[in-house]
């Protein structure tokens, strides 16, 4: 399970990165769920949860190597 947060954590950052990059508002937006205009923390975590598992192919909740190379 503390690989599994980890991992997601490091999913997080490296999302983060890519806002910064890529203009964050455009980016963000695309998380407010519910489009009313603001982003909850659980939106956020739900979209890149949703991420992770299409990540994970094997579903042990943990990006390999392999798995993080396929990551698009
Ligand atoms: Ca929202
Ligand atoms: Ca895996």
């Amino acid at each position: 399970m503390k690989i599994a947060l980890l991992s997601l954590s490091l999913v997080l950052l490296a999302s983060c990165s890519h806002h910064k990059r890529h203009g964050k508002k455009k980016h963000l937006d695309k998380y407010d769920l519910n489009k009313d205009g603001k982003i909850t923390a659980k939106e956020f975590q739900d979209a890149h949860a949703e991420k992770f598992k299409k990540w994970d192919k094997n579903g042990d909740g943990v990006l390999d190597d392999s798995e993080k190379n396929s990551c698009k």
